[in-house]
């Protein structure tokens, strides 16, 4: 039954009052007037992004539909209309490959080879991919994103049960994020520890983040010459990946594509590539969609008692391996480990040997927002939370009142790389400061959420919801009308918390 209807779809009808459909009884209070305009203008891009079958993160910059963009717009879309949540969250995994795998990017057969790379003839999925399951019929890239999709799932369900039964929307999608879920468990885990490793950085989502330097100064970069940079022709250079590290990750994109994207190979460098880090916004976010699977199982009948039941006990474990393996008390926050051999440059020669798996691998010193971002999980020891807060607070975060800064930058304020306009080198981003947002709501921070809450949808308005902004001054960067930064406003303004039960 399709409920949705044009009113629901037409962004210039919510500017007369709440939308028809369910997101109306979500609203417990009438919209302030600026609210107003700014729920209107946030469903505007959306609608804008649309494409019919998802939603592209920017017409221009990045023309196709991208993993956890997804699910972070479905969890705001879906407050606009359930069903085109539901159907962003289908056409993703609609293109999971056999492995379980979801890939990083679908692309749409519409938009010109040259629009962005790399492009569907670099990753080569429907021949490269066949041995790892990709699909045929759609072309993919062949790299993941953080698994943010489980838990949006469960939100995107609860704006409309009745339209979820009716569709059979979580029978059909529990079996595909179970085997999403289990593919990162089983296929990824290369410390051998239970956590999910991350083969590229822009698997986790962060790509540029100093977090990376270490690890990328051993890959041999792809010469200049063999690619061409589409993100230049909208992006300024001074904001976007210097060309040396793109280098970097075309090289790393392409040795996985050439071993048909085999995880745990027998190749010289033991497995995993080059590059191998447990990272832990990346094993936070996938033990909340664990958690948020077992709630899914619960509304699927008794005969999926058992699986809730194993996986609440999983996501428990993986929370104490996660605290185990990358909490660092005298930072008071979790770091990234990295799998892979000490770094071998000490010049700026190119490294000529296969780097090593070490399962037990090194912390890198290296404070980024995602290390703060495991306060997500209800289940984190209660001594963490209040260190991470702490932490949050800091000089290196500043989300204490009076020092200035608006929003949680994506890397340490104080640090030697930090950058207020580079990528994930220092500007904040709308979809790590709504996990922070959520994760002091849950740990009981509530005047801190509230000012964070203010802040992100002022800063969301002011910037054209930019898809990242100075954390000082919230000045807008990089492509504007971007899709998760008006899906998380709209939440903020009508949804729920992301751990209510
Ligand atoms: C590479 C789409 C994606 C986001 C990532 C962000 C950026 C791509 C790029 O854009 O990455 O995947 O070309 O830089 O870093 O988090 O999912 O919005």
């Amino acid at each position: 039954m399709d409920r949705t209807t044009t009113a629901q779809l037409n962004p210039a009808r919510l500017g007369s009052g709440p939308p028809a459909g369910p997101s109306a009884e979500l609203s417990l209070s009438p919209p302030r007037p600026a609210h107003r305009v700014l729920r209107v203008r946030a469903a505007r891009v959306l609608h804008g992004n649309w494409t019919g079958t998802s939603t592209v993160p920017s017409r221009d910059l990045y023309p196709h539909q991208w993993s956890w963009d997804s699910a972070f717009i479905a969890i705001g879309l879906r407050h606009l209309s359930p069903l085109r949540a539901q159907l962003e969250l289908e056409t993703l995994l609609g293109a999971q490959w056999g492995d379980g795998r979801v890939p990083h990017i679908v692309f749409n057969p519409d938009v010109p080879l040259d629009a962005y790379f790399p492009s569907p003839d670099f990753w080569r999925s429907t021949t490269a991919g066949s041995r790892a399951g990709a699909p045929r019929a759609v072309q993919t890239s062949g790299i993941v994103q953080p698994p943010v999709h489980a838990l949006a799932a469960l939100l995107v369900h609860r704006a409309d049960p009745g339209l979820s039964r009716a569709r059979s929307f979580l029978p059909r999608i529990h079996r595909r994020l179970a085997a999403w879920h289990h593919y990162l468990l089983h296929h990824r885990d290369a410390g051998g520890a239970g956590l999910a490793a991350v083969v590229h950085p822009w698997e986790q989502g962060m790509d540029n983040s100093p977090c990376w330097d270490g690890p990328l100064s051993r890959v041999r970069p792809a010469s200049a010459g063999t690619f061409r940079r589409a993100d230049l022709d909208h992006g300024a250079a001074q904001d976007r990946p210097t060309d040396l590290d793109y280098g970097r990750y075309v090289r790393l994109a392409m040795d996985y594509r050439d071993r048909q994207y085999a995880d745990q190979h027998t190749g010289v460098d033991g497995g995993f590539g080059d590059f191998a880090v447990e990272d832990p916004a990346f094993n936070a976010l996938l033990i909340a969609s664990e958690q948020a699977l077992a709630r899914i199982s619960l509304e699927l009948g008794p005969e999926y008692r058992e699986d809730a039941a194993l996986r609440r006990a999983r996501g428990e474990r993986l929370t104490r391996v996660l605290v185990e393996r990358l909490w660092d008390p005298a930072e008071g926050m979790f770091l990234c480990r990295d799998l892979k051999g000490p770094t071998h440059l000490s010049s700026e020669s190119a490294p000529t040997e296969p780097t090593q798996l070490t399962p037990g691998g090194r912390l890198l010193p290296v404070r980024a927002v995602g290390g703060l971002l495991p306060l997500v999980l209800p289940g984190l020891p209660g001594e963490l939370a209040r260190a991470l807060v702490r932490t949050a607070c800091g000089p290196h975060f500043g989300l204490g009142p009076g020092s200035g800064v608006r929003l949680a930058p994506s890397y340490d304020l104080t640090g030697d790389a930090y950058d207020p306009h580079r990528y994930w080198r220092g500007p904040a981003w709308i979809n790590t400061n709504w996990l922070l947002e959520r994760g002091l709501r849950t740990h009981g921070e509530t005047s801190l959420a509230d000012r964070l809450r203010a802040e992100l949808l002022a800063v969301a308005g002011e910037s054209g919801f930019a898809e990242y902004v100075d954390p000082y001054t919230g000045r807008g960067r990089g492509a504007r009308g971007f899709s998760w930064s008006a899906a998380l406003t709209l939440d903020l303004l009508l949804g729920e918390g992301v751990n209510d039960d």
